[in-house]
């Protein structure tokens, strides 16, 4: 069959392809990571709330309940056995953490008491300066950053103590709470199966989370909100291992109607759950882009006849 390529983009892509064309490197694989369900071990956190009046401070802790997803940019490089070989970044990019509500109730004896509650609380976690390194399956947390920007805390008192504690009101949405983290992450990716040309892999990011935030402060009042625990979450993506997943048309060769195909599938994005695009070959967030691009040039002329 005789092709001719009309567009210049289909040219370049073409030219692209032909300088790519060299030994794969370090793949980026897109991971939505969802948090595994709460457990003394993950996912259940103390959180505290604290009044100082004067030198004496008055706490009362609760827990909360996470979950919700965090987007995450993972490069990695595997062996030829399609084990993964080595975790080299990873970049959060957002998502969404819903925590359950709190309340809590300070006493202050006979002068009276604060009613505090915690509803609707949501946050998300950033690396702002990415990509945030990896060494042996370690990150450092101040690397990236909780942001608390969903919810309010209300706070009011009642007695002598609600007479000097006007009631106090924070609006994470209006004024978001960014906590910076100290410690270490974990990253572990293990390889789950293998079927149709493609392998399937785990990753599970562990994160110990502690925050302590000074929410008011106002002559010798000072009210601080705390949070520790540990975040999990975990997720999956997938991976061409054959050369014949960039065979688009299903001829046994990969070539110049293969681009073709491709091109017609450049840049679209899908559902990852069940991803209708053949040319998403890498990263498994169900995009065509720059990463499939090279797992494609990485094939050419596999199986032709030439
Ligand atoms: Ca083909
Ligand atoms: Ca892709």
């Amino acid at each position: 069959m005789y092709i001719t390529i009309h567009s210049p983009f289909l040219w370049s892509l073409f030219l692209t392809i032909l300088l790519l064309h060299s030994p794969i490197f370090a793949e980026v694989m897109f991971v939505d990571l969802t948090l595994v369900p709460p457990s003394s071990q993950a996912n259940l956190l103390d959180t505290s709330f604290s009044v100082t009046v004067g030198t004496a401070t008055v706490s009362d802790t609760d827990t909360t309940e996470i979950s919700g997803d965090v987007f995450s940019e993972i490069e990695l490089s595997f062996d030829p056995s399609n084990q993964p070989d080595e975790i080299t970044t990873v970049t959060f990019n957002g998502g969404r953490i819903e925590m359950t509500d709190v309340s809590y109730r300070l006493n202050f004896s006979f002068l009276g008491s604060i009613i505090a509650d915690g509803t609707g609380i949501a946050a998300t976690v950033l690396t702002p300066i990415p990509p945030g390194s990896v060494s042996e399956n370690t990150f450092e947390l101040s690397e990236h950053v909780v942001i608390l920007n969903e919810g309010t805390v209300y706070a009011e008192g009642t007695g002598l103590i609600g007479s000097q504690f006007e009631p106090m009101s924070s609006d994470f949405a209006q004024e978001p709470i960014e906590a910076t983290m100290e410690g270490q992450g974990q990253i572990e990716v293990t390889l789950d199966h293998i079927q149709n040309e493609k392998a399937y892999y785990r990753v599970l990011v562990t994160l110990p989370l502690s925050i302590d935030h000074v929410a008011y402060e106002e002559s010798d009042i000072v009210v601080r909100l705390g949070l520790s625990g540990t975040l999990q979450a975990e997720g999956w993506f997938s991976r061409c291992i054959a050369a014949l997943c960039a065979d688009l048309t299903g001829n046994g060769c990969v070539d110049v109607e293969d681009v073709q195909a491709f091109s017609d599938q450049w840049l679209a994005i899908g559902n990852p759950a069940d991803c209708p695009l053949t040319a998403d070959l890498a990263g498994g967030e169900c995009y065509v882009g720059l990463s499939d691009l090279a797992v494609f040039a990485d094939s050419w002329l596999v199986g032709c006849l030439l």
